[in-house]
């Protein structure tokens, strides 16, 4: 991933974690709330076993859920909608995460067999927050815009 990359999607965003490169002995990634992440994390999951060419995770957006996203090992890519652009990022640097805010469709396809994407959530599991349909995500976008500028 370059480190210079520009989101033009809102609500998403480059995380740069903190990184020793400890030659020989290996990489140490560091992630700390309210510091490299900007939020504060109360759930953290992984998602690995991914070598199925046609597995696809995501589909959906969030109300209010924000979170980070980090392929810790192997790449995967990320297609983003705010409701008014798209974006492509291919996830592959275990040194950046990408910031996926609320209301910011996301799917992910094209996993590495060694993909492992460790994301860090700002809230507990709710099955509410998710909308799981496109058009009620863009009608959640808009409804959101009239109330306050984004
Ligand atoms: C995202 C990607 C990377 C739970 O019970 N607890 C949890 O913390 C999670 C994340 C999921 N689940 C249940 C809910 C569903 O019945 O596991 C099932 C699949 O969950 P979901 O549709 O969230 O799975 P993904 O991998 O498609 O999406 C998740 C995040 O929701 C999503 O925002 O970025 O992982």
């Amino acid at each position: 991933m370059n480190p210079k990359l520009k989101f033009k999607v809102r609500r998403a965003g480059l995380i740069a974690l903190q990184f020793f490169k400890d030659s020989p002995d290996g990489n140490l990634f560091i992630a700390e709330a309210r510091r490299h992440i900007p939020f504060a994390i109360k759930r953290v999951y992984f998602i690995n076993n991914l070598a199925n060419a046609k597995a696809v995770r995501g589909r959906h957006a969030h109300r209010r859920l924000e979170q980070v996203l980090i392929a810790v090992s192997g790449s995967f890519v990320l297609q983003l909608d705010d409701g008014h652009r798209t974006q492509r990022v291919l996830v592959n640097d275990a040194s950046h995460g990408v910031y996926v805010g609320p209301l910011l469709w996301h799917t992910m396809t094209s996993f590495s067999y060694d993909c492992v994407i460790l994301v860090l959530a700002s809230e507990w599991f709710d099955e509410r927050d998710y909308i799981r349909e496109h058009d009620v995500f863009l009608q959640a976008v808009m409804t959101s815009r009239r109330q306050k500028p984004m």
